[in-house]
């Protein structure tokens, strides 16, 4: 008896069939991937940039530079927070009529009224500054929070000081 004939549906597939049959199952897949792949490089390049930004001294301890506008009779902050033990710049700029002073207390100074306030507690004092001009100094100061006031007579009396928070 002959053996039996070997089913031609399989012994026939020529081999460009086979290999179209393999593309149709993972061709798709390959282009998925890519896509997947594109994808995943975007967000992580996002990523990466929000890392960067969030771990910045800015947002991470406070700021390392201050501006600030002096006016009658207060002193308005770009940022509540600055860093502390750290060196940080401070530009700040008289926008009232009269002259003014930028000065700070030691942490929990907070005298009732000028007559109060004394030379020990004034740990850092950047200077006067006319009206319309800008002045600038270095404050290094631990954390905590700390009153900055005007020196000029009478001002810390109208009410001319702010606090100031030092983040570590
Ligand atoms: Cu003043």
């Amino acid at each position: 008896m002959d053996p039996p004939a070997a089913d031609p549906a399989v012994t026939h597939i020529p081999y460009k069939t086979q290999n179209a049959a393999w593309l149709n199952l993972f061709a798709p897949l390959v282009v998925v991937s890519l896509v997947l792949s594109v994808i995943a490089l975007a967000v992580a390049v996002n990523v990466d940039q929000t890392t960067v930004i969030q771990s910045g001294p800015v947002a991470a301890t406070g700021a390392t530079s201050l501006n600030a506008d002096l006016g009658e009779w207060d002193f308005i902050f770009d940022s509540p927070a600055i860093a502390a033990d750290t060196d940080v710049a401070v530009l700040f700029t008289n926008v009232g009529d009269v002259e003014h002073n930028f000065a700070v207390l030691r942490s929990g100074a907070n005298p009732a009224d000028e007559s109060k306030l004394d030379d020990g507690m004034i740990i850092a004092d950047l200077g006067d500054v006319l009206p319309g001009e800008s002045s600038s100094g270095t404050l290094n100061l631990v954390a905590g929070t700390y009153l900055v006031v005007c020196l000029i007579p009478g001002h810390y009396n109208s009410g001319m000081s702010a606090p100031l928070e030092v983040a570590a």
